[in-house]
């Protein structure tokens, strides 16, 4: 096998004289965070040991290379190939000249809806539970794993954690938001960050959108243009201030609700008490199913010949969101990123997380539960650049 490896390894570097090394596979649970020299900190002496492999004046061990094996970039997020070359060494150079930050942040704060409040995650109608939220979350007691639980794991003295007493500072969150009202809490933020240690918003989590979806009808879904432009007075707020133009911007995507209905057709309790006053009516409204089969429910992306009409109304909400709302948030922030506005801001997609009865609360029947909480935290943190080397994800 070894020999293979070097075979391999003489012949890319003849085809391609920017490549370096092939790594071997037992490298692939490194970091990959540009600390080639793993003393801690990525800095000048990890690019220029970097540029000295290169240039084969300086032999790395397999697990150097492996921390320093941080390009391509996909949306911003490293996604290490097993080589080491000289796009690795270009990506290691933007982060010690401060453009692109892939470590611990150190401090998080939250932008979002009634899902950023953790509302009803206990089943209660109407009740915020910010101690449970997917991102901000600090109830170390529960089953959620939040962003800012497994910060404060992973770097205690250099992140400021959330905890009860300082939610206020950090949770920007309110119910019924829409994007529109991105501004007005990116606003909050800006004015909150001087609060902190750092003095500047190290990371921003940005999950809105559900509220512009979820509407009487489908016309009534809020209109793409003025979502775009919610959500870019939003990011020019952000890309504004020195206080959180550097921020990681964690942007989700919304995730596919329509596994919320399917969760829960079925509960009395949901189809006739509480679904009747969930402002979703385009996914909600008519909640028996008919669908042309059970293969046709469980296949929101195709309508199938007999689908019903509230089975294809359904359909056409999970096809908008998936086809209209989430490639405007995508590709609007690759473009505050590419620009420079905001060079950590980075796109992550939930769309394929399916939630099921028990992600789901039996209160209101709509928002996540604490189980749903702890679902969200765990795909959005393995679709990050921050999963490598966390065996719990395996994707
Ligand atoms: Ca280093
Ligand atoms: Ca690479
Ligand atoms: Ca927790
Ligand atoms: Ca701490």
């Amino acid at each position: 096998m070894a020999k293979t490896h070097v075979r391999i390894g003489i012949l890319l570097k003849w085809l391609f004289p920017g490549i370096c090394c092939l790594l071997p596979a037992a490298a692939l649970g490194a970091d990959h965070d540009g600390d080639v020299n793993i003393d801690g900190d990525v800095n000048v002496v990890d690019l220029l040991w970097g540029q000295q492999a290169l240039q084969g004046v300086r032999s790395l061990l397999p697990a150097q290379e492996a921390q320093g094996d941080v390009a391509p970039l996909v949306s911003g997020v490293p996604q290490p190939n097993g080589v080491f070359n000289l796009g690795d060494v270009l990506v290691i150079q933007r982060m010690v000249l401060g453009a692109l930050n892939f470590s611990v942040p150190g401090n998080q704060f939250n932008i979002g809806d009634s899902i950023g409040e953790g509302e009803a995650a206990d089943g209660t109608i109407g009740e915020p539970h910010h101690e449970t939220v997917w991102s901000t979350g600090y109830n170390g007691g529960d089953s959620v794993n939040s962003f800012n639980e497994r910060f404060e794991t992973i770097a205690a003295a250099d992140y400021f954690e959330n905890n009860a007493s300082r939610d206020l500072l950090f949770n920007h969150a309110v119910s019924g938001a829409e994007m529109v009202d991105f501004a007005a809490q990116a606003q909050g933020i800006v004015a909150a960050a001087g609060q902190t240690p750092s003095g500047t918003a190290d990371m921003v989590a940005v999950f809105l959108g559900n509220n512009d979806v979820c509407a009487p009808s489908l016309a009534a879904m809020t209109d793409p243009v003025l979502f775009e432009a919610g959500y870019r007075a939003g990011l020019d707020v952000l890309a504004s201030s020195s206080a959180s133009r550097t921020a990681q911007i964690h942007v989700s995507g919304i995730p596919a609700i329509y596994w919320l209905w399917n969760a829960k057709r079925n509960v009395f309790w949901c189809r006739v008490f509480a679904w009747p006053f969930v402002p979703c009516e385009n996914l909600l409204d008519n909640p028996s199913d008919d669908c042309a089969s059970s293969a046709s429910r469980q296949d929101p992306d195709t309508v199938y010949p007999g689908d019903g009409s509230n089975c294809q109304r359904r359909k056409q909400v999970h096809a908008i969101i998936r086809d209209t709302y989430n490639p405007i948030l995508r590709d609007v922030l690759n473009e505050y990123r590419e620009s420079g506005q905001l060079p950590n801001a980075r796109y992550t997609d939930i769309y394929n997380v399916r939630f099921d009865s028990q992600h789901v609360n039996g209160g209101d029947c709509f928002h996540p539960s604490t189980t749903g909480h702890a679902l969200l935290a765990q795909s959005e943190w393995c679709r990050t650049h921050w999963r490598n080397g966390d065996p719990a994800c395996t994707n």
